[in-house]
């Protein structure tokens, strides 16, 4: 892989947890309200599999979305606007941290019912096909939705329709408070496919180079063969559930958060990255220094913006 393009795979993670961390801050200021999930250490699944897709191929994603839209190029500013309901916020304020959307960087957003975007995704993959377009979409859920019912109708249908979607579950091992033992019958995700006679693939979800490598793969094989691939990328989310929910409850123990900080992805890719020198401790230092610059401007606008006016709640609804 080009050295410019792992430089720019680090550097998105980078921005994504300062992002984030800062957006943690003025929750606790409560600059930022309401719902509020964050995706730190998490951050190897989307920037990995948005890595390996084109500009113009669709992702969709659940409520822990800060992440996947600023990994799909979103300009941070708009982004954090958003979290702190302004109307400069990328979805005018009126989303919040949930429902971000970027239709023109097919970034098709933010969903807040629970494996809502996975029938969704399997329309894009129709739409796609019924339009001869030659994209792929990437629909990412925990593993939390992989007991709803339309994941199962979604796959069956994007199976027997060939249709160009990648169903990318991010299980970072509880749905709230609900450990995966507790929930399903199975360990292994991937396994799912085998009822639909789907591609199917396990990946270490703390490593961005191995997420890269599954899910270029399985976008080629979608826009070839018009093939769909059920993945399982296994993560750990760091902090709570989301702002409302203390790092350490009732369901896991410090000591488990602890042991899996070791594998925090943002270390694992900047050590590789500095052994193979692809950085060195000064570019490290240097973009550290860029992205605290970004997402410093990025929370002075969103404080600084509107609220949306009053008027703008008779604004992009169905009935007038
Ligand atoms: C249909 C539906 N049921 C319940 C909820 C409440 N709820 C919000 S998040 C969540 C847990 C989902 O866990 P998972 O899909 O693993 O995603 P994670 O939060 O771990 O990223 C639940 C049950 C919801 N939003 N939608």
């Amino acid at each position: 892989m080009q050295k410019k393009k792992l430089v720019e795979m680090y550097r998105m993670m980078l921005l994504i947890r300062r992002f984030e961390e800062r957006a943690a801050q003025m929750y606790g200021m409560q600059k930022i309200t309401g719902f509020c999930h964050l995706y730190i250490g998490q951050e190897a699944v989307g920037v990995g599999a948005i890595a390996a897709l084109r500009p113009d191929d669709y992702f969709i994603s659940a409520y822990r979305d800060h992440g996947h839209i600023l990994a799909k190029g979103t300009d941070p500013k708009p982004v954090m606007a958003e979290l702190f309901g302004k109307a400069t916020g990328i979805s005018k304020g009126k989303g919040g941290s949930m429902h971000l959307f970027d239709v023109e960087k097919g970034y098709m957003g933010g969903h807040g019912i629970v494996a809502g975007q996975i029938p969704l995704a399997t329309g894009m993959g129709f739409a796609i096909k019924y339009k001869k377009e030659d994209k792929v979409v990437v629909c990412s859920f925990g593993e939390g939705a992989v007991h709803q019912g339309s994941f199962h109708e979604s796959l069956n249908l994007a199976k027997l329709w060939k249709l160009p979607v990648i169903y990318l579950i991010e299980n970072n091992r509880y749905g709230m408070g609900t450990p995966l033992e507790r929930a399903s019958a199975i360990w292994d995700l991937s396994q799912k496919a085998e009822s639909y006679d789907m591609a199917r693939a396990t990946v270490d979800g703390m490593d961005v180079l191995k997420v890269y490598d599954v899910v270029a793969e399985a976008a080629d094989r979608a826009r070839k063969n018009g093939e769909p691939t059920l993945i399982e990328a296994r993560t750990y989310r760091f902090r709570g559930h989301s702002m409302s929910d203390p790092v350490h409850s009732h369901y896991r123990t410090k000591e488990e958060v602890e042991e899996q900080k070791k594998k925090d992805p943002l270390i694992i890719i900047k050590d590789k990255l500095l052994k193979d020198k692809v950085l060195t401790p000064a570019t490290v230092k240097e973009l550290e220094a860029e992205i605290k610059k970004i997402v410093l401007e990025s929370a002075d606008f969103a404080e600084n913006s509107p609220v949306p006016p009053l008027e703008a709640v008779y604004e992009d609804v169905y009935a007038p």
